[in-house]
C-alpha cells in the first residue's frame, strides 16, 4: 500500500554520540507496533545498529532507514551516527529529511557534536524539534539543558513539555501544548492522561501562552484572533505551529526517556499533527538552478542519497521520490550517465528488514536492489527528463593516511575494495599520489579510517597497513644565481655536445626583465603542482640554435619535478638562457636537455634554495574547560594562532599549522578533550620551513639517495 504525500513525514534523528538516537528509534518502532520487542544497545539487538561493527562498538556508524505508522502518517525515520567522523551520513540524511529531531542528553547538556550538527540543520533550513532525552538518569538536568539549547540555538527554542520528577523516579511529563499531564507505568509505554496539578498550573500556563504567541506570530488571521480574544482554539494553535515550524520560527522542545520507553508516543503524535509533509516544504532545488515541487501526479524523479553493498545481495540503493510515483518494473533514466535503469522491486525498510511494496509516492523514501550504475547524488527520471536534483556537498577531509597492502600482489584487490567503500561513502577519498609515491586515504577522522580498515579486513579479508603519509614539500630559491654547464661525450662515432649558460632567480608577479639580457622569447607557465615557471630565451648571435629551445626548457622542467633539496616539485622560478655553445655535428636535443638539467641543478644550489611546506588552516571548536589543553597542544605543533573568540558557549580557535604536525591530530584532540572539541581544516598556503628542518629533510633525502 502506498501513502499519499500529505501523509508522509520524513524525520532524521540527530545529536551528539550517546544522546540516545538509536534507543529512541527503537522505542518509536516498539510504540507504533512496528516491532514486538524492544532491543537495546547493551544487548546489541536494535533494529538500527544492525551491522556487526555497530553491534561490536555500541555506536551507530551508518545511517539507517526505518518507518512506522502513527495515526494517519507514515513516519520515515533515519537514525544517524553522532560521531563527527561519519558526518557524510548526516549530510545525506538531512538532504532527504523534512524534519530534524535533535536529541540532547539531559545529563550533559548541549554537547559539541550537537552544536556542529545544528549548523547543518541551519544550512539545510530543515524544520527541527528538540528532544531532551535521558530524563530518568540520576544526573539529568532538564533546566540547564534547555537553557543551553536556548543560548546556543536561539530564542526560537520554546519548550512544549517539562519533566515533573526527573532522575531515577522519572515517570511524569507536563505537556503545555495539550495542557495535560502524562504519567507513565513503570515499564513505560502508553501514559495515563491526568489534569495538571494546581501546583504546576502557573508554570504550564506560562509555557502554553508562549506557544500560543509563537503560533500566532506567523499568521495574520491568527494574530488578529489572538489579540481579539486572547486565545486560540486547538485547531488554530496547531495550524499556527505548523506554519512556524515549517519556517524554522520555532524549535519546540520535548522530553523523554528512550531507555524507559517514556515519551516517544507524544512526539510521534506531534510529528503526525504538526511536522511538515514533503509537500509542505519549499520545492527542491535542481542543479541547473530550477526547482521541483513534490507532486505525485507529475513525471517521476528519484534521488539516490545513499548506497550500500550487502553480502550476497549486492547494491542496495536508498532513494527519495522527489516527484511522481515509482512502481516495480518502471524504467527510469539516469540524468548524469543517461543509462537506463530498470527498477525491479521496491521496498520500505526497517534496518536490514525490507518489505516489498507496490508503489511509493512523491515525498516517500524507499530502497531498491540490483540497480546497475546509478550512484549516490544521481537522479533517475521518467524517460525524456533531464532533471538533476541539486547534489549534496560533503565537507573537506580532515585526516589522511598512507595505506599499504599486506603484500604487493594484494594491491589490486585492496584498491578494488577501497573504491567500493568510497562509492558508498563520499567522504572517503582515495588518492593514488604519484608525487608522494603513496596511496593515501583522506577521511573525516581517525575513527572513520579505522572503520574503513576494519571493513576491508572483515569483508574483503585484506589486512591493510596504515603508514605515515609523506608530505608534499615544494622547493624554491631566494636569490639569483648564474652558472653554466657543458655536456660533452665522445663515444665511438658521433658524440654529444651542448653547453648552456643560465641565470635563475625567484619569480614574482610583475618582476622586471633581467638587466643586461635581451629577451627574445618568453613563456610563463602555471605549474600543475602550484606556483609559476617563467622561461626566457635570451640568446643573441646564434650561440645556440633556436631549434633547441624546447629541449632546453624540457631539461629544466624535468629537474623541477625532482628538486635538488628533497626531490620535491620546484616552483616560482624564472630561468633565463643567456649564452651557450653548440657543435655542428654532435649537438642534439638530448645533449642540450642534459646540459640544461645539470646547469639548473647547480645554479639552484647557489641560489639560496628554500624548502616550503604545506600549511593548513584549522578551525577548532571546543568547550571552555578544555581550551587550555587545546592551546597547549597547538603550541607543540608550530601553530600560528590567527584568532580566538567565543562562539555560543564554545570557544573557537583559528590557527595555521604545518601539515607535518597534524599527523593523528583528530585522535589527539579527541582524547585530549574527551570528545569536547571538533575541528575542520583546509589547505591554506606553502610557507618556508625553518633552517633546521630544511637541513634535516635535505640530509634524509641525501641518505635515501645513497641507499637506493
Ligand atoms: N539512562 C538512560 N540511558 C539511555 C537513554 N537513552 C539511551 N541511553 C543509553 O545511552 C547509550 C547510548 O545510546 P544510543 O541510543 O546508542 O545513542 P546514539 O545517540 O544512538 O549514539 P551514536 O549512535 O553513537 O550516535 C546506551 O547505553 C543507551 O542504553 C535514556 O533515556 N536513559
Ligand atoms: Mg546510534
Amino acid at each position: 500500500m502506498s501513502y499519499k504525500t500529505k501523509d508522509i513525514r520524513n524525520v532524521v534523528l540527530l545529536g551528539h554520540s550517546g544522546s540516545g538516537k538509536t534507543t529512541f528509534a527503537e522505542t518509536m518502532l516498539y510504540e507504533s507496533k512496528a516491532t514486538s520487542r524492544r532491543g537495546s544497545i547493551d544487548e546489541k539487538n536494535t533494529i538500527s545498529d544492525f551491522t556487526n561493527i555497530e553491534m561490536e562498538r555500541g555506536n551507530s556508524i551508518f545511517s539507517t532507514l526505518m518507518n512506522v505508522k502513527w495515526k494517519d502518517s507514515k513516519i520515515n525515520i533515519i537514525d544517524t551516527p553522532g560521531f563527527d567522523d561519519f558526518v557524510g551520513e548526516i549530510v545525506s540524511s538531512l538532504k532527504v529529511a523534512d524534519t530534524g529531531v535533535m536529541l540532547l542528553n539531559a545529563k550533559s547538556g548541549v554537547e559539541v557534536g550537537s552544536e556542529i550538527i545544528w549548523e547543518y540543520v541551519n544550512n539545510y533550513q530543515t524544520p527541527a524539534i528538540i528532544v531532551i532525552n535521558k530524563m530518568d538518569h540520576e544526573k539529568s538536568d532538564y533546566e540547564t539543558t534547555l537553557e543551553q539549547a536556548k543560548n546556543r540555538f536561539g530564542r526560537k527554542v520554546i519548550p512544549v513539555q517539562y519533566p515533573l520528577n526527573q532522575g531515577d523516579g522519572f515517570d511524569t511529563i507536563v505537556d503545555a501544548l495539550r495542557m495535560t499531564m502524562y504519567v507513565f507505568p513503570a515499564d513505560g509505554g502508553k501514559p495515563l492522561k491526568q489534569a495538571i496539578p494546581e501546583s504546576e498550573m502557573n508554570r504550564a500556563q506560562e509555557m502554553h501562552n508562549q506557544l500560543v504567541e509563537a503560533a500566532a506570530e506567523n499568521d495574520e488571521t491568527l494574530m488578529e484572533k489572538f489579540f481579539d480574544s486572547g486565545a486560540l482554539n486547538e485547531d488554530e494553535l496547531a495550524s499556527g505551529l505548523r506554519i512556524a515550524l515549517a519556517k524554522q520560527e520555532i524549535f519546540p522542545v520535548f522530553c523523554c526517556s528512550a531507555h524507559r520507553n517514556m515519551g516517544s508516543g507524544r512526539i510521534m503524535g506531534f510529528i503526525n499533527d504538526i511536522c511538515p509533509s514533503p509537500a509542505d516544504r519549499p520545492p527542491a532545488k535542481l542543479a541547473d538552478g530550477g526547482t521541483l515541487s513534490c507532486e505525485a501526479n507529475e513525471a517521476t524523479s528519484l534521488f539516490v542519497y545513499k548506497t550500500l553493498s550487502e553480502p550476497r545481495i549486492g547494491n542496495v540503493t536508498y532513494f527519495k521520490v522527489y516527484s511522481g510515483k515509482v512502481k516495480p518494473g518502471d524504467e527510469l533514466f539516469n540524468a548524469d550517465t543517461r543509462d537506463s535503469e530498470r527498477i525491479s522491486q521496491i521496498y520500505v525498510a526497517n534496518g536490514k528488514n525490507r518489505t516489498s511494496t507496490d508503489e511509493l509516492c512523491a515525498g516517500d523514501i524507499g530502497v531498491t536492489l540490483k540497480i546497475k550504475e546509478t550512484k549516490t547524488n544521481q537522479t533517475l527520471n521518467t524517460k525524456g527528463l533531464e532533471r538533476k536534483i541539486e547534489p549534496m556537498e560533503f565537507p573537506n577531509s580532515r585526516i589522511r593516511v598512507a595505506v599499504n597492502p599486506p603484500s604487493k600482489q594484494d594491491m589490486e584487490k585492496l584498491m578494488k575494495a577501497l573504491y567500493q567503500i568510497a562509492d558508498e561513502d563520499p567522504t572517503l577519498i582515495i588518492d593514488q599520489n604519484k608525487e608522494l609515491k603513496q596511496t593515501l586515504l583522506h577521511g573525516q577522522g581517525q575513527l572513520h579510517l579505522d572503520i574503513t580498515k576494519y571493513r576491508i579486513d572483515k569483508v574483503n579479508n585484506i589486512q591493510m597497513e596504515f603508514e605515515r603519509p609523506r608530505i608534499s614539500y615544494r622547493e624554491t630559491i631566494t636569490k639569483a644565481a648564474t652558472d653554466h654547464y657543458r655536456h660533452k661525450k665522445q663515444s665511438g662515432g658521433s658524440g654529444q655536445f651542448g653547453e648552456v649558460h643560465m641565470r635563475i632567480e625567484p619569480w614574482y608577479e610583475g618582476m622586471a626583465d633581467p638587466a643586461g639580457l635581451n629577451v627574445r622569447k618568453r613563456e610563463v607557465e602555471e605549474l600543475p603542482w602550484g606556483g609559476k615557471f617563467e622561461f626566457l630565451w635570451c640568446i643573441v648571435g646564434g650561440s645556440i640554435d633556436a631549434k633547441y629551445i624546447n629541449a632546453i626548457k624540457k631539461g629544466v622542467l624535468q629537474k623541477m619535478t625532482e628538486g635538488p633539496l628533497t626531490g620535491s616539485y620546484c616552483q616560482n622560478i624564472r630561468v633565463s638562457i643567456c649564452d651557450g655553445k653548440m657543435h655542428p655535428v654532435d649537438s642534439n636535443d638530448m645533449a642540450f636537455m642534459l646540459a640544461s638539467s645539470a646547469v639548473f641543478r647547480s645554479a639552484f644550489q647557489n641560489a639560496a634554495p628554500q624548502l616550503l611546506e604545506p600549511i593548513y588552516e584549522l578551525e577548532i571548536l571546543c568547550s571552555d574547560d578544555v581550551m587550555g589543553d587545546v592551546m597547549g597542544d597547538l603550541q607543540t605543533r608550530r601553530a600560528m594562532i590567527m584568532g580566538m573568540g567565543a562562539e555560543g558557549h564554545y570557544q573557537k580557535i583559528i590557527a595555521k599549522v604545518p601539515l607535518k604536525e597534524l599527523y593523528r591530530y583528530s585522535s589527539t584532540l579527541r582524547s585530549l578533550t574527551q570528545g569536547r572539541a571538533k575541528f575542520n581544516r583546509a589547505f591554506s598556503e606553502y610557507m618556508a620551513v625553518t633552517p633546521d628542518l630544511q637541513h634535516e629533510l635535505t640530509q634524509t633525502y641525501k641518505s635515501s639517495l645513497q641507499e637506493a
